[in-house]
């Protein structure tokens, strides 16, 4: 399988795929020649090839064999070992047991991970952030990263945050971290690592070189989670469009790479329809795709006049995910669009009428949520649904109250706005959620930041905010 200064090995999980177990269930055993024991790229594609043991053996001059010198690596550890390397022993004289010694191993590493199940595969990740941003920023981010993890049903079995002072745009993270990274995963028996920042597409090709896990970054999360939440007929050719142009360029050439984009989490289309990823075909899925959203956009243009000529006032809810937009909606207008503690669970945009005093109507619509970070070309993706934002007269930016990161959410909200070149718009901030803080946290809140305290889930809370609208819309009546 090689000479005497390199190792060629074939490609490993075709041949022998790791899936269900946790180690490969190939040893690698070859001579050094140089008598040396062994060295570092030894013990890297042990790490990296998850293989159960990686044996060296030296050979002396005359060509006869020497010390057999082998490693395995380690269960999770409290000092953190990655690896053990083996009393040096002469071939002749070697009796461990080693499919004992194997399948002890395979099962220590299970028992550190309790709750695996086998039927759902593809379903455990570990969270990896490689940052130059502050710790606390960090984990911020990651924290929203493990929501967007839950709600698309994976389990997170840990996060790893690597800072650095700069981040290499072609391999993200050195060897050794990545090296540490897939022995981890493999010890808390991940299948997937999910990158809380968004891959290029030559980072993502080195980090799939080194290993066989899935890896996926937030956007295809996020992308993940639309595909999932995706009911109108729009709202499904917008995702799968979204889909197919972020993970165009990312196509690795290797087939294992394709298969890893295509199945399960990161590879549903929308509508339980399994996301085809095949070069060619997917330009012209593209093609059409974007002619039949060009098509639909007549008629609700035709809608969107039909609507301006009744004349109603029309009000929009924005704001972050999770926030609290469709509560609101439901609350004001007594009506059931899905509001679920998940982000992103609102994808369409729905319209009610409502109400007001004084035999007033308006019209309201609740909109897809907003995110950091989200690729400017996602949002263009949204453009359909969220065109119908440039008809309100009056913006609703929900917010919610008690998180600790509320004011970074309104700078996304209004950073997102900008880019839809939305924000001539009028706004009105509303901070919700009132009821998990106390109530002076609440007033002082709306007082710094100029909003209108509500709880969206109590109606009666929401009086002031209905007679500062009706205030807003016909003013000085
Ligand atoms: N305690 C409390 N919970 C609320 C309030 N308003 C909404 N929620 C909860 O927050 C969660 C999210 O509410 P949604 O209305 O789905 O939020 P959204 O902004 O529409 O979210 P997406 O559509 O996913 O972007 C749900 O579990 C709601 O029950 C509130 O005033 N107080
Ligand atoms: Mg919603």
């Amino acid at each position: 399988m090689g000479d005497a200064k390199s190792l060629f090995l074939p490609d490993l999980e075709r041949a022998h795929p790791v899936s269900g177990r946790r180690l490969r269930g190939v040893r690698l055993i070859h001579t050094h020649l140089n008598g040396e024991g062994l060295n570092d790229d030894d013990l890297t594609d042990l790490a990296l090839l998850r293989l159960d043991m990686v044996v060296a053996v030296s050979v002396d001059a005359n060509g006869l064999p020497g010390l057999a010198h082998a490693a395995h690596v380690l269960p999770l550890n409290p000092n953190g070992e990655k690896w053990v390397i083996l009393e040096p022993q002469l071939p002749a004289q070697l009796d461990t047991d080693f499919l004992g010694l194997i399948e002890s191993l395979e099962e220590e590493i299970a028992r550190n991970q309790p709750g695996r199940s086998y039927r759902t595969k593809d379903s455990r990740a570990l969270l990896v952030s490689v940052t130059t941003a502050l710790i606390y920023d960090a984990e911020e981010s990651l924290e929203e990263l493990r929501q967007l993890a839950l709600t698309s049903n994976v389990e997170v079995v840990g996060a790893f945050i690597q800072r650095r002072k700069e981040v290499d745009p072609r391999f993200l993270m050195g060897r050794g971290k990545m090296e540490d990274l897939i022995l981890r995963s493999m010890q808390l028996g991940a299948d997937i690592l999910i990158f809380d920042q968004n891959l290029n597409p030559s980072q993502l090709r080195t980090i799939t070189d080194m290993t066989d896990l899935k890896v996926l970054d937030r956007t295809q999360l996020i992308l993940d989670i639309f595909a999932q939440h995706a009911h109108s007929t729009d709202g499904k050719i917008q995702v799968e469009l979204a889909q197919l142009k972020y993970l165009l360029p990312r196509l690795v050439t290797k087939n294992t790479a394709m298969s890893r984009l295509t199945g399960g989490i990161g590879g549903r289309g929308p509508g339980e329809t399994k996301l085809e990823i095949n070069r060619r075909r997917a330009n012209d899925r593209i093609v059409h795709l974007e002619k039949l959203l060009r098509d639909s956009a007549q008629s609700r243009k035709l809608r969107r006049i039909r609507r301006r000529r009744e004349g109603l006032p029309i009000i929009s809810i924005v704001g972050y995910t999770n926030a609290g937009k469709s509560t609101l909606l439901n609350s004001l207008t007594n009506s059931h669009v899905v509001a679920e503690d998940k982000l992103f669970a609102t994808l369409d945009t729905s319209s009610r009428r409502l109400r007001f005093p004084r035999e007033r109507e308006v019209i309201i619509t609740d909109t897809v949520g907003f995110i950091r970070e989200l690729p400017t070309e996602l949002v263009a993706a949204f453009k359909a649904t969220l065109e119908e934002l440039e008809d309100a007269d009056l913006l609703l930016h929900v917010a919610d109250a008690s998180s600790p990161y509320l004011e970074h959410h309104i700078r996304v909200v209004e950073k997102t706005l900008a880019e839809l070149e939305l924000n001539a718009k009028l706004r009105l901030l509303i901070l919700n959620k009132t009821d998990r803080l106390p109530p002076e946290t609440a007033q002082n809140l709306a007082r710094t930041l100029e909003g209108v305290p509500i709880c969206a889930l109590d109606r009666d809370s929401l009086l002031p905010l209905i007679r500062r609208i009706d205030s807003i819309l016909w003013p000085g009546e």
